[in-house]
């Protein structure tokens, strides 16, 4: 019986050290797997900054879908036949979405007698507006010669005006360009010669790499004033000659070119320009 009674005593202590023993494992599993769990969902579920405030969402795409909507989109299947001198061709392949993702794929790649292959979407005649936020999520390519963007141009054709969100040239890629282009005094000399534009870089020592995560970049369009934001922060303002016609939406990876120059031996190919969003806001 002693032993009986020792052995509930045993089994007493030993389902009492097992109950401590539990409530550790308990508090373990939550501090160490549960909350990093809650938190990296919560990120993942909320990725960026909330509605910009004083405006509402009229138009967004965070590509849920497995195919690009072609309501919103159009893939572009062309050469730019640009002033730029850049080298790749886009292609309808280039363009897909994965896990929640619009992905541009640039390759070096022979075909129809170019030597890259690019993706680019545009919503010209599907979504194009006059002022309000415009905001992307994105995860930058890199390499020297690869040339990502988001841009606005006019629906009707004329070009300038243009309104870059963001450029990014892959050899430096804590630097972002943002520009509101117009057109030069006299219309009918419309070259890159006489193409008035006003720039901006990012200088900061502490930017990060727009290459190793995602980051937002978003204008601010209204009469007289755009205003540049990435990440929340305000970097750059224009007061001079902004648009004032309804423009659409321009996302493309350029390869080459005058500007960032040609790839060289040191880029990885395929690169990547990973977009987690699109969002589009009017002022309440
Ligand atoms: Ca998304």
């Amino acid at each position: 019986m002693k032993t009986t009674s020792n052995s509930k005593i045993n089994i007493m202590n030993s389902l009492s050290h097992k109950s401590v023993l539990i409530h550790i494992c308990d508090i373990f599993m939550l501090i160490f797997i549960i909350f990093p769990i809650i938190i990296v969902i919560q990120i993942s579920i909320s990725p960026s900054s909330q509605d910009p405030s004083g405006y509402t969402l009229v138009w967004n795409d965070d590509f849920n879908d497995k195919t690009l909507d072609t309501s919103k989109w159009s893939k572009e299947n062309r050469h730019p036949q640009s002033l730029n001198n850049e080298l790749e061709i886009y292609i309808p392949d280039e363009v897909y979405i994965e896990d929640g993702t619009l992905i541009l794929r640039s390759e070096k790649k022979n075909y129809q007698g170019y030597n890259y292959t690019s993706g680019s979407v545009i919503s010209r005649d599907k979504f194009f507006q006059k002022y309000g936020w415009f905001e992307i999520r994105a995860k930058l390519p890199e390499g020297k010669g690869i040339w990502p963007a988001f841009w606005l141009v006019p629906n009707d054709r004329l070009w300038p005006p243009e309104i870059d969100v963001f450029e990014l040239l892959g050899h430096d890629t804590r630097k972002i360009y943002m520009t509101n282009h117009w057109e030069c005094e006299n219309p009918s000399k419309a070259t890159l010669s006489c193409f008035n534009q006003e720039d901006y870089m990012i200088s900061d020592l502490n930017v990060p790499d727009f290459s190793s995560d995602y980051h937002t970049f978003a204008i601010e369009w209204q009469p007289g004033l755009i205003r540049w934001i990435i990440d929340g922060k305000e970097r750059f303002r224009s007061t001079l000659y902004v648009p004032d016609i309804p423009m659409y939406l321009y996302l493309n990876t350029a390869v080459g070119g005058n500007w960032p120059g040609d790839p060289d031996s040191t880029v990885v190919f395929p690169q990547y320009y990973y977009i987690d969003y699109v969002r589009v806001y009017n002022k309440i």
